[in-house]
């Protein structure tokens, strides 16, 4: 087995994927014939090669967005990502999505629940995958909209439990606040939190969040060592033992990374901390995990060994249930 076909078949594990950017080509093709929408499907093929910067990335993101306008639009994009994660050996993924009420096409409460049936759905049809889901909090749409989305996340918990497993802080990194204090009140009701975190410059905020200590983190593309000023808040971040999502080729394509090689998993994976590899939009960066796993091998050189034991360790840092984690992991050892 050479080493592509070896990472496309290792049971892998998820923890990093926002709905809306994860729709491949052919989902946002699907959903234009679907709406008969102002956006043409050669529109929905645009090349996500080459972005100047993180800003331009999120227009992308107005594609997908202008596509899942309706409950059955997202369920169908929902069902589809799951397919493809599943195909790609994805045995466990916790998908994020920012709840959107569309005029009088959609609720917030319609949207989540689309996204359960289509989890529901897919259990039948791929039961080899199992799904969960983070509610996202849009930095950049305020307050008000941040915690309705929190207290739709609780509401779920209880409506739907085992589907709605905990609350994720994203959106534009240079705009927008991280609700701290909103976020303080979802881990009271047992809502696992992972939050965006120095995917920009900002001590303030990066030292804030960590501080606070989130379930886990994401991105930490400006802690690393060899960044001025940073020293610190990389010691703080090691200390802290919270387990980082790294997205490799999110960060290379937002060009918030120079080249892979100096990508902070270096920094990270040399000091042991705990980390896992993840897509973030493999729609909108055109890769998917397998691939992202090829690639760390490729530029850092760690060998199966070493990624089959990141995929174990990804599933203790998972929001499974204990069984769950149980389970999942014994698949992975079994695999050789
Ligand atoms: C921060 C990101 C992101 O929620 O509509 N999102 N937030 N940094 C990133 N790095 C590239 N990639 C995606 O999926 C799309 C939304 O996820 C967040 C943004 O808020 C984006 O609008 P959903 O399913």
């Amino acid at each position: 087995m050479d080493m592509q076909e070896f990472c496309r078949k290792l049971p892998k594990v998820e923890l990093h994927a926002h709905l809306n950017g994860s729709l491949s080509v052919s989902t946002l093709q699907k959903l234009c014939k679907m709406h008969r929408s102002g956006i043409a499907s050669d529109q929905a093929c645009m090349d996500t090669t080459n972005f100047s910067s993180l800003s331009e990335c999120f227009k992308m993101f107005d594609i997908a967005h202008a596509l899942t306008i309706t409950p059955q639009a997202v369920f169908v994009a929902t069902c589809d990502v799951i397919k493809e994660f599943h195909e790609d050996n994805v045995i466990y993924l916790e998908l994020r999505s920012t709840p959107r009420a569309v005029n009088d096409l959609m609720t917030k409460t319609e949207y989540l629940e689309a996204i359960i049936k289509a989890m529901e759905a897919s259990k039948s049809e791929f039961p080899q995958i199992l799904v969960k889901l983070l509610v996202s909090i849009n930095r950049k749409q305020g307050y008000e909209s941040a915690e309705e989305n929190i207290n739709l996340a609780i509401q779920f918990i209880e409506k739907y439990p085992g589907y709605v497993v905990g609350i994720d802080l994203s959106g534009d990194p240079t705009a927008g606040d991280s609700f701290l204090e909103l976020l303080e009140k979802s881990r009271k009701v047992g809502l696992s939190i992972t939050a965006h975190c120095a995917e920009v410059p900002n001590e303030v905020e990066t030292n804030d969040i960590l501080k606070f200590k989130p379930d886990r983190l994401g991105h930490c593309t400006c802690i690393h060592p060899s960044l001025q000023g940073s020293q610190q808040l990389f010691n703080m971040l090691l200390e802290s033992k919270i387990p980082v999502e790294l997205c490799l080729t999110s960060n290379i394509k937002c060009k918030t990374v120079p080249s892979y090689m100096y990508h902070q998993f270096k920094y990270l994976y040399k000091a042991g901390h705990p980390i896992t590899i993840a897509t973030d939009d493999k729609g909108v960066f055109n890769t998917c995990l397998s691939k992202e796993l090829e690639i760390l091998n490729s530029v850092f050189n760690i060998g199966r060994k070493q990624l089959k034991e990141l995929s174990i360790l990804s599933v203790q840092y998972s929001f499974a249930s204990t069984e769950e984690k149980k389970s999942l992991t014994a698949i992975i050892e079994n695999f050789d």
